[in-house]
């Protein structure tokens, strides 16, 4: 009996890179410094948006890709702070994908934008493979989920340049032990930064304010070099 070949794809995160490329190029022909913004559900990813949006909107070009699996909540928060937003829906998707990014950017106009703040779904496992074409992936944690989940989640805490820990005008009513979480994130991201932030109160946004907006500035300054400098033709 004749054999009969099924093709299977049998590398989704192959195929996902490959879209993530893409994406990364797109991001760079337009000069925009995209991040990758993760978390466990209600850490403060939409939270830390808004304020950021409210601090620095006025100096550079801010837009958003929000990520849920149902509703538009977010993105209705978001351009509530007067700037454009896309709601992807993944009906059930536990993370965003560079497909489902490639879909959103066609609803964006992207002229005059900066920074691209992507919020992936909430979600601490499946968010950490995928990546999306970003330049730098940013993770929060806030107090109230507990000191031990960068132990029991190492690959979001390792992977991310920088960690939010948010709540922290919370931490008199938790049993949170801040010292386990830096020596935790010290041992598994020691070239990661760490911020900790209350979203609520303001406390301790202005480091992280100045670390994006510096990113912001070295993206855009690398580019203008890049443009500026003659092709080098082989011979
Ligand atoms: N006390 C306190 N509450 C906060 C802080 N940051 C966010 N919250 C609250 O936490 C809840 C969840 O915040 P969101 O910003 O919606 O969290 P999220 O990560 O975007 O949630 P999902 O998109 O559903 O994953 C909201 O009720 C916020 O008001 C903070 O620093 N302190
Ligand atoms: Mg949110």
């Amino acid at each position: 009996m004749a054999e009969i070949k099924v093709p299977v794809v049998r590398n989704i995160l192959q195929a996902n890179e490959r879209l993530a490329a893409e994406n990364r190029s797109r991001f760079d022909e337009a000069g925009i410094f995209v991040v990758n913004l993760m978390s466990s559900p209600g850490a403060g990813k939409t939270s830390l948006l808004e304020k950021t949006i409210e601090a620095l909107a006025g100096r550079m070009g801010i837009a958003v890709i929000e990520g849920d699996l149902q509703s538009s909540y977010d993105a209705e928060r978001i351009q509530k702070k007067g700037v454009q937003a896309v709601q992807i829906n993944t009906e059930g998707g536990c993370h965003l994908d560079g497909n489902m990014i490639q879909i959103a950017l066609e609803a964006l106009d992207l002229a005059g934008i900066d920074l691209l703040i992507i919020e992936n779904v909430g979600n601490l496992v499946c968010p950490a493979e995928f990546n999306l074409g970003e330049h730098e992936k940013i993770t929060i944690l806030s107090v109230a989920e507990g000191d031990d989940k960068p132990i029991k989640y190492p690959l979001m805490f390792q992977i991310c340049s920088a960690l939010l820990v948010n709540k922290i005008d919370l931490l008199p009513y938790t049993n949170c032990d801040m010292e386990k979480i830096r020596k935790t994130v010290r041992q598994l991201n020691p070239a990661g930064k760490v911020f900790e932030i209350s979203c609520r109160t303001g406390e301790g946004f202005e480091p992280w304010l100045s670390w994006i907006a510096n990113k912001v500035a070295e993206h855009r300054k690398n580019r203008a070099q890049a443009c500026a400098s003659p092709r080098m033709d082989k011979h």
